[in-house]
């Protein structure tokens, strides 16, 4: 019955590079032509364990769906749900598949230069799934070795992934933007996405150096070149399901400090009993896991799935959408609650603050895994973000004020 969607950021701070484009938050330019996903359809790939389909969408571009590990289910679909770049000057703040995503700023693959530069077993393909046969190509698959996926008393053993990846454009003043969006699958059963990024700066102006950005170079009158500091936000939209669409439990890790003797600490997880947007924490080693209680590995413990979060920074300053202020959301999955879409034509950003309105994601009474008994689940409350949406959106009132800066 239950089932999870949960959106992990991970962000990339950028110093020498900056956004391409401007957009204005009114009505989207590029207005969704496609429903949500349906997991069934797609190109299937069998490899090393793994089993799942691949598909290309106007907006978010390659996603993965039906996703099994030896067997198991593992996910439902999962794919890049938005590139969130605010400036640290306060504006632009631009939410890129809002500028049409992979249908209006399309970067075709060149084969015989885009893949096995590290990897063997290239292929090549178009959008629809067909074989790539001219010069270019919208998703190129190869495998790379990853090294030791075990090294010490009990031997050796290699390990390799399978990478699928997809470029797109965005257009710019001295070449614009380009992100790289690979899908890693490891042969011990990871997934690790990841988004590079490369381009020309973007929004220069003249301007001296501050703590909201660098002066570059001089202009053609021979003024100091401002780039102003920002950070490339990725969310990712993930829809789990470990071993079977029911009964999956998200639980969030951490430790707490004992209050009378610093020395010690607890390692606890806590389970989300309703949705839930929360912010990184790396002094307590903060993660999430979704799980199946039902479903026993080999060594009698549940299945699960955990979140490592990245290491670089967010944007936190909340502004203009509290949404902003969370690295990890949890929500029960709705088919129509996917932005982008003709069934929901928001913006991820304000769509996914209209999901996070409190519903139960859970039983409150669950299996406690550790104990394997039946036992009232705790709350995850503490630093709970406030999700209450703007009742007036003015955007206008611009820059806002902005308290941080990008990390040097
Ligand atoms: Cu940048």
């Amino acid at each position: 019955m239950m089932r999870l969607w949960i959106l992990l950021i991970c962000s990339l701070s950028c110093f020498t590079a900056a956004h391409a484009s401007t957009q204005e938050l009114s009505d989207m330019e590029f207005p969704p032509t496609q429903g949500p996903p349906d997991p069934s359809q797609g190109q299937l790939v069998q490899w090393e364990g793994w089993s799942f389909r691949w598909q290309f969408r106007d907006i978010e571009g390659l996603m993965l769906t039906d996703v099994f590990f030896q067997g198991k289910k593992v996910l439902k679909a999962i794919n890049l749900a938005e590139i969130y770049v605010p400036y640290a000057t306060g504006w632009p703040r631009p939410e890129d598949f809002s500028l049409g995503g992979f249908r209006a700023n399309p970067m075709p693959l060149q084969l015989g230069k885009d893949c096995a530069a590290n990897g063997t077993q290239c292929r090549a393909f178009n959008r629809d799934g067909s074989q790539a046969k001219g010069g270019t190509a919208d998703v190129m698959i190869h495998e790379e070795s990853i090294g030791f996926l075990y090294a010490g008393k009990q031997g050796r053993a290699p390990g390799k992934m399978l990478v699928l990846w997809a470029m797109v454009h965005f257009p710019g003043p001295n070449d614009g933007y380009t992100y790289v969006i690979r899908w890693k699958l490891r042969s011990d059963g990871s997934i690790c996405p990841e988004v590079g990024a490369t381009g020309g700066l973007q929004h220069l102006n003249v301007g001296v150096e501050s703590g909201r950005g660098f002066v570059v170079g001089k202009d053609e009158q021979g003024d100091n070149q401002f780039a102003p500091s920002h950070v490339h936000n990725y969310y990712f939209r993930i829809d789990f399901d470990i071993d079977g669409s029911d009964g999956n439990v998200a639980e969030e890790f951490g430790y707490v400090l004992d209050a009378t003797d610093p020395l010690q600490a607890k390692a606890v997880w806590h389970a989300f009993e309703t949705e839930a947007g929360r912010p990184r924490r790396e002094d307590i080693f903060r993660s999430w896991r979704v799980l199946n209680p039902t479903s026993l590995n080999a060594q009698g413990r549940p299945r699960s799935y955990q979140l490592m979060p990245g290491g670089s920074g967010a944007w936190k300053d909340g502004l203009p959408n509290p949404v902003l202020k969370g690295d990890f959301f949890i929500t029960k999955f709705y088919r129509n609650e996917f932005p982008y879409s003709t069934s929901d034509d928001r913006r991820m950003l304000e769509a996914l603050s209209g999901y996070l309105n409190d519903e139960k994601v859970m039983n409150p009474m669950c299996k406690d895994p550790s104990r394997g008994e039946i036992s009232p689940c705790h709350q995850t409350k503490d630093e709970q973000i406030s999700l209450r949406f703007p009742a007036a959106r003015d955007y206008s009132q611009r820059p806002w004020q902005v308290g941080t800066t990008c990390q040097k």
